[in-house]
């Protein structure tokens, strides 16, 4: 707490409810109550009766919204400030004393001006309010794989969101005391003042400072900011890899399961991925598909040399518009109880709404809280959400709490690409597969700002979440081949490939599990495919296709490769490569040359 000039001994004693025996927690909460001036402490033990008490608080300051008890027991809605419904990231910063460490991938700032920046703004910010102290575990509580953190804040909605998506309170301050180790997050909603906004990463100290926002990611601080920001740095520190990354378990009729972890955009379908249905046919034939994590992904070579991963994770915190019976009965399933909604719609029976929910009702009431009115506004923010427990979900892999983890089959980078890129393609090797990440790139939507269908690199997804320089985590990646690491296959999908009448020509949602089917047969080598400078594409006798119907052509572009159009694109890798410096590893940009020479 760099700025603070407090005298510890001077705070009164303030009225709080625990404490612990870990004298660095101790004396920083204490620093905290001192710069911030709450009226009160709480320290979260994650029981039943305290998060009924904080319910209770909530509901009657309208903070929570109780929905129809019969539809969706025990679920309420939340209603953000208008201008506080998504992550920021141009107010984003990793604070490193180095700038080229947080590398042009990120906005920086001097870690003293931006300690003095957050100081400044968390300076008696919790006068008035309650300050509640949340310890939780990113992943299994016994797991050797998970991480610790703290979370301050003085926000009752996150301590509900964190109880849901951590493993938070008492067995986790058990651990911290423990480990003696802990990653500090300090959060104040402040006067949700966009102007007042900023969200600020200090890996070198394992810090994070967050202010003026209420919302998801910003506040939320063990999903992005612990569990992506700061983890990636000491995942590279300590040998291992924090993803964007969604896990799942592919079960086959024998009964044997192969783990994939997927790496996408966002609005990429990673939920739908990670809670995917098999068709019918997979279905009746005994294939199964099992949630591990839909979000990220925290992996490290285990005595065999193989990839464990752990979803660190407790819970979705899923986008609601698009959800349905049809796109994902999974997810819908396990919104129907315990679930916090923020900013979707209600209807005249007081059930929650979102375009895209495909049912009979209608909204009476938008996100704001203003009578719905058709073809205005719609009744759900795009980025409306759903909190609720991964163990509602239907599919939910048991060995998602297996401490040891779950061994990795394959990696998948995708992206949404109109043009060029095939549905699937493996890469040769780890470094080819780095290479495929590394370029991986995602074609705007309509949904976000800007012009539509312009591409953007967004390297395995870890655009806006890696915690220091791309260069550094390419070089970080290609060090897992090591000759002792069994690491897994590299593959790339694109299942967004439009025809010329600008439709999508592959199915996607349960007949994306064909295409994991033919991964798992190449993981075990039993499947076949057609070598090519990009990699190896199966032709579409490789594929189950039973039932699928698709034309000619949607054939010939799905298991096909444009020579031209690949040299155009390789070329372009080549630019944003280039774009990083020097730090930029030797093998990344020959492996580049090599592939770029053999297209010719
Ligand atoms: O965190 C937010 O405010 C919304 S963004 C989000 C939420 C859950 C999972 N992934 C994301 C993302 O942007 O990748
Ligand atoms: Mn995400």
């Amino acid at each position: 707490m760099n700025a603070m000039t407090q005298d510890l001994d001077a705070i009164p004693k303030l009225n709080t409810n625990g404490g612990t025996s870990l004298q660095a927690l101790s004396d920083w909460v204490a620093e905290v109550a001192a710069l911030t001036q709450p009226d009160a402490i709480h320290w979260c033990d994650g029981s039943d009766a305290e998060s009924a008490e904080l319910i209770a608080q909530m509901e009657a300051d309208g903070t929570l919204i109780p929905l129809n008890s019969e539809t969706h027991p025990n679920s309420w809605l939340h209603r953000s400030h208008p201008d506080d419904v998504a992550r920021v990231e141009h107010l984003t910063f990793v604070c490193t004393s180095d700038q080229d460490d947080a590398g042009p991938n990120n906005h920086w700032m001097a870690p003293a001006d931006g300690h003095a920046k957050m100081d400044g703004l968390f300076d008696g910010c919790m006068r008035g309010r309650t300050m509640y102290v949340i310890p939780y575990c990113m992943g299994p509580i016994e797991s050797p794989l998970s991480r610790c953190g703290v979370e301050i804040t003085d926000s009752p909605y996150v301590v509900a969101n964190m109880r849901l998506m951590t493993r938070m309170g008492a067995p986790a301050l058990e651990r911290i005391e423990r480990e003696g180790r802990f990653v500090r997050g300090l959060h104040s909603i402040g006067e949700l003042d966009p102007n007042r906004r900023f969200i600020m990463h200090f890996p070198e100290e394992l810090t994070i400072k967050s202010y003026g926002s209420g919302y998801g990611g910003n506040a939320l601080l063990g999903k992005k900011c612990h569990a992506l920001r700061i983890a990636s740095h000491q995942a590279r520190q300590e040998g291992w890899l924090a993803e964007h990354m969604l896990i799942l378990g592919i079960e086959n009729p024998q009964g044997q399961t192969h783990y994939i972890a997927a790496a996408f955009p966002s609005a990429c379908g990673k939920t739908n991925l990670a809670m995917l249905i098999p068709p019918e046919g997979y279905r009746e034939a005994g294939w199964k598909v099992w949630t591990v994590g839909d979000d990220i992904c925290w992996m490290r070579p285990g005595a065999d040399g193989r990839l464990y991963a752990i979803n660190p994770e407790a819970g979705f915190f899923g986008v609601a518009p698009g959800t349905s019976a049809k796109s994902n009965p999974n997810a819908l399933k396990c919104v129907q109880r315990n679930t916090i909604f923020t900013n979707v719609g209600v209807t005249a029976d007081n059930q929650p709404w979102w375009e895209g929910i495909d049912d009979d009702q209608q909204p009476a009431v938008d996100w704001r809280g203003e009578p719905y009115e058709a073809g205005k506004r719609p009744a759900a923010h795009p980025n409306a959400r759903f909190t609720v427990s991964a163990r509602q979900c239907p599919s939910y892999s048991s060995e998602a709490e297996n401490p040891a983890g779950v061994p990795i089959s394959a990696i998948v980078f995708g992206g949404r690409r109109a043009s060029l890129v095939p549905l699937v393609f493996e890469a040769r090797d780890w470094t080819h597969g780095v290479l495929v990440g590394a370029a991986m790139g995602s074609e705007t939507t309509a949904a976000a700002t800007g012009q539509v269908g312009v591409m953007r690199r967004d390297p395995m997804a870890m655009k806006p979440f890696c915690g220091y320089n791309f260069a550094d985590y390419f070089s970080h990646w290609l060090s897992f081949d090591n000759g002792q690491n069994k690491l897994p296959k590299i593959f790339h999908v694109n299942w967004f490939r439009k025809g010329a009448d600008g439709k999508f020509l592959w199915p996607g949602f349960g007949d994306n599990l064909r295409v994991l089917e033919w991964m798992v047969g190449r993981v075990e080598g039993r499947a076949n495919a057609v070598d090519t400078p990009i990699g190896a594409i199966p032709s579409e006798a490789d594929l189950n296709l039973e039932g699928v119907e698709l034309s000619d052509d949607a054939r010939a572009v799905l298991f096909g490769y444009d020579r031209d159009g690949w040299k155009a694109e390789f070329d372009s890798i080549g630019e944003y490569l280039e774009e990083y410096g020097p730090r930029m590893p030797e093998a990344l940009k020959d492996e580049r040359v090599r592939i770029a020479s053999e297209l010719g």
